[in-house]
């Protein structure tokens, strides 16, 4: 049958086809959101060519992808720098850091200028943003002209920046030159963003396995990709002490020569400790450093005996993996003398307003007596200027004057302990055993890993609320981390594969709106991050869950 076009002259036919390809495209590229609070993902580009805004992980509050072809970077690409007041020192800072990220893979000048005409990426602290950007918050445009990131602050810029790069074909992750590579181009978009909580955190378990300063710049490394903004270090344990001590000398000349295993060990030094936190800085990340007291403290024991009334000690070294056992003398002059001492050190190498005393699996001291001990170092820690943050068991001690915030683990029954804490002012991290600890195994073959607390596979990392998991009262949840604890992990390459797939589903509960939460977007989006990690050299665990891209 002929179709109703087919009595035209061809001329006539061409023109019509043209207009249905131009009239497809604007409704393709015109302007569509493709996130927002319920929104859903637009298919996605082909995997060769530009990244577009459904492809960011974690997803932005809001994306829309713009008319026209979009940027691509050049040789003559600058970093332009706009803004007025003290803080354009620090984005110049961060314009550099992004600089030098791009230089390599691409091998591009990218020259740093102050503002100026012409095309490139522009950094620009604007006060006329809305007050709802926050803290954080940012909009990135990107257009033929170059990208324009926005921010109230440095660190909404700096936010911008990690978008950016997800915007750019996964080989921008490259360390090295890369010299067949795709062309350099991001799509035309326009994002605006902002985080769900205020506290995106991991910690990382160097107690159990010691972790060298390098390695521990890696573990920073790969947070700063998904917006993580906290950084958790668990510092002592009943196996190990890893941090120097100023007239405790034995803290780690006994205490950090071991590890589990029976592995030599380490500590670091005040200038290593502030090496790590300087390095975690300048990625926006904040230190909270964590001395576990008055329990898993063997490795104290062991260094001065004299703080063991209760003879919990076990011989040292400690190399199994048993919890609960040790504990500080829970009463005495000395003991407080000593945490008083440890704890005026810590506050004075960390700048963060946090200090973790743990508090978790006492089971050697009476309640009361474990209360009243938690308040004193409590008041201790904010008698050196800082905010004292304890695991859940630590919630009968918090309040005014003593622990302000809460590491939501194991509850245990003692939700309800949870509750009133927070109704005497205290707030809540969470980390719930069976959702966020990446020392868990995906599933019960997996080699690595724990089981205690089930196992845990990238969907069930990604499939909950932090809200409403335990009934909490509205806006007493501050946010989210995932801890790392390393009893069965030694090496930076095993941390990989217990960190990556699944810290990124944790970063998207912590930052995304909860409305645009979707396994099956999420699923896909996270496919395309195995690339990126690839071309940075970070490892993963290709779980069968998730639809990577055939190599
Ligand atoms: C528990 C325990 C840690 C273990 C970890 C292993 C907390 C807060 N205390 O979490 O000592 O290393 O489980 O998963």
């Amino acid at each position: 049958m002929p179709t109703p076009i087919a009595g035209l002259s061809a001329w006539v036919r061409g023109l019509l086809i043209v207009l249905a390809v131009l009239l497809l495209a604007a409704a393709g590229f015109g302007l569509h959101r493709v996130f927002g609070p319920g929104g859903t993902a637009t298919a996605p580009a082909g995997p060769a060519g530009p990244r577009t805004a459904d492809r960011i992980v974690p997803a932005p509050l809001a994306a829309t992808a713009g008319p026209g072809p979009g940027y691509r970077l050049s040789e003559r690409t600058a970093v332009r720098v706009e803004g007025a007041g003290e803080q354009v020192a620090e984005v110049r800072r961060i314009a550099e850091r992004l600089a030098d990220e791009l230089r390599r893979p691409t091998g591009y000048p990218f020259e740093v200028t102050d503002g100026g005409p012409g095309d490139g990426i522009r950094l620009v602290l604007d006060p006329a943003l809305p007050a709802e950007t926050g803290a954080e918050g940012y909009r990135l445009t990107a257009d033929a002209e170059g990208v324009r990131i926005t921010a109230l602050t440095p660190a909404g810029l700096h936010l911008g920046t990690r978008t950016l790069r997800q915007l750019l074909p996964p080989q921008i992750e490259s360390r090295v030159p890369v010299t067949a590579g795709p062309p350099w181009s991001v799509a035309a978009v326009s994002v605006e963003d902002r985080p769900r909580y205020a506290y995106r955190g991991a910690m990382l378990d160097v107690a159990r396995h010691f972790f060298t300063v390098a390695e521990v710049e890696g573990f920073i490394d790969r947070l700063a990709l998904y917006k993580i903004n906290y950084l958790h270090l668990h510092l002592t344990d009943d196996q190990g002490w890893r941090i120097e001590i100023p007239g405790r000398p034995a803290l780690t000349a006994v205490g950090g020569g071991s590890e589990v295993g029976g592995t030599p060990g380490g500590f670091y030094t005040a200038a290593d400790y502030r090496e790590i936190v300087r390095y975690a800085q300048e990625r926006y990340l904040t230190v909270v450093p964590e001395i576990d007291l008055p329990g898993h403290s063997n490795a104290v024991l062991a260094a001065y005996p004299e703080l063991d009334c209760t003879g919990s000690a076990r011989p040292w070294p400690y190399t199994g993996i048993e919890v609960g056992f040790s504990t500080l003398c829970p009463a005495g002059e000395a003991v407080f003398a000593f945490t008083g001492e440890v704890i005026a050190e810590i506050a004075r190498l960390t700048p963060g307003p946090y200090l973790h005393i743990g508090g978790d699996e006492v089971r050697a001291v009476a309640p009361e007596a474990y209360r009243d001990f938690v308040r004193r170092v409590g008041a201790q820690v904010l008698a050196a200027g800082k905010t004292p943050v304890g695991w859940n068991q630590t919630a009968p001690a918090a309040g005014p004057g003593g622990v302000g915030l809460l590491q939501y683990w194991d509850g245990k029954g003692r939700d309800q302990d949870v509750r009133d804490a927070i109704g005497r002012g205290a707030k809540v991290i969470m980390s719930p055993a069976g959702r966020t600890y990446l020392d868990m195994k995906y599933e019960a073959s997996y080699p690595l890993g724990l089981r205690w607390a089930g196992t845990i596979d990238v969907r069930s990392a990604y499939s909950w609320d932090p809200d409403t998991l335990i009934d909490l009262p509205a806006g007493s949840v501050l946010g989210v981390e995932a801890p790392l604890w390393t009893e069965t992990l030694d090496t930076p390459e095993r941390l990989d594969l217990m960190l990556l797939p699944r810290l990124p589903a944790l970063a998207e509960l912590g930052w995304s709106p909860k409305a645009g939460h979707d396994w099956t977007g999420f699923r896909q989006r996270l496919a395309e991050q195995g690339a990126r990690w690839t071309a940075a050299g970070f490892g993963y665990e290709k779980r069968s869950e998730i639809p990577w891209p055939a190599p």
